[in-house]
């Protein structure tokens, strides 16, 4: 494992340098790579930031799960990627990397621009099988080409369903409302799977959430399942330090009811992209990330409590 592009601030007490990495059950990973970006670059600064914006949590318990992921948590820094190479050569740096770590750890990788989830799908489909995937984002990427190129930040969802990384049957989109056209916009549920648009939870809290995270349970069950959270699936007004911003999105609130719910879900890893530091106002966009990120590593580490008790 090469690491530490950036080897930040690993001595403060971030939600990853608390422990050595070794032995410990879950590893943050960062991925900072923006070059398949459609519009804003900037997201290969997100994991210095996100954990930057993490370093308040760690110093308690979770308020609904009840536990800190700190004690199981260790920190792999940053993946050395050749940036400047083309985006296939990019990928496979980022599949070799993220299957070292996956043989050891539940992983949590820090993007990076979307792109990057497709070789950790690969990674993760070589380790678990065909994945169930949750997938927030206001963007479908299921897009068959990128502007003429063969592939960029909004085909992943596309390819990984063409390559059998995912169960097409077991893919959730969720928050999707940009424009594109017809076929690309409900892919995935030509394919068997379901989106929930942004305007289809409109207004939806709480409680009423409940039917359509019911329902995402049912049709996931007890698959392996990956969870890839595009910061852009939340309104900017929640996120605007992202690339690719589109208004009308979830709200944080909706987010995290989502993620606590959800928790139970058969995860083996997720990734957390799209943060952009340099249009982000007081932090709110990192500050978003780290909490959810957060949240993700205490729903996981509340399951292991449970299975110890
Ligand atoms: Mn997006």
């Amino acid at each position: 494992m090469t690491i530490g592009q950036f080897a930040y601030a690993s001595n403060t007490n971030h939600f990853l340098a608390a422990q050595a990495l070794v032995s410990q059950a879950f590893a943050v990973c960062g991925v900072p790579f923006d070059g398949a970006v459609t519009n804003r670059p900037g997201a290969r600064f997100g994991p210095q930031e996100i954990r930057r914006a993490s370093l308040m949590l760690c110093d308690g318990i979770h308020p609904y799960f009840n536990v800190s992921p700190l004690e199981y948590l260790g920190d792999a820094e940053d993946m050395r990627l050749p940036n400047a190479s083309p985006l296939v050569q990019v990928r496979d740096a980022i599949a070799s990397q993220a299957a070292l770590l996956m043989a050891k750890h539940h992983c949590v990788f820090i993007g990076g621009d979307h792109s990057i989830t497709l070789p950790l799908l690969r990674a993760a489909k070589a380790r678990y099988g065909k994945l169930a995937l949750i997938h927030f984002d206001a963007h479908c990427d299921t897009w068959a080409d990128h502007f003429g190129e063969m592939s960029g930040h909004g085909t992943w969802t596309y390819e990984a369903i063409q390559e059998g990384l995912v169960d097409p049957i077991r893919t959730v989109q969720i928050g999707i409302r940009s424009s594109g056209d017809r076929a690309a916009r409900e892919y995935v549920q030509d394919q068997g799977g379901a989106i929930y648009t942004a305007r289809s939870l409109r207004g939806k809290d709480g409680e009423a959430l409940a039917a359509a995270i019911f329902e995402i349970k049912a049709r996931i069950g007890d698959s392996p399942c990956y969870l890839t959270l595009d910061i852009d699936c939340l309104d900017p007004a929640f996120a605007p330090g992202t690339g690719t911003p589109e208004p009308g999105g979830l709200t944080s609130a909706q987010l995290l009811t989502f993620l606590e719910e959800l928790a139970t879900l058969q995860f083996v890893g997720m990734d957390c992209v799209e943060v952009a530091p340099a249009y982000d106002h007081a932090e709110l966009t990192s500050q978003a990330a780290a909490a959810f990120i957060w949240t993700y590593l205490s729903g996981q580490v509340k399951k292991i409590n449970i299975e110890k008790a």
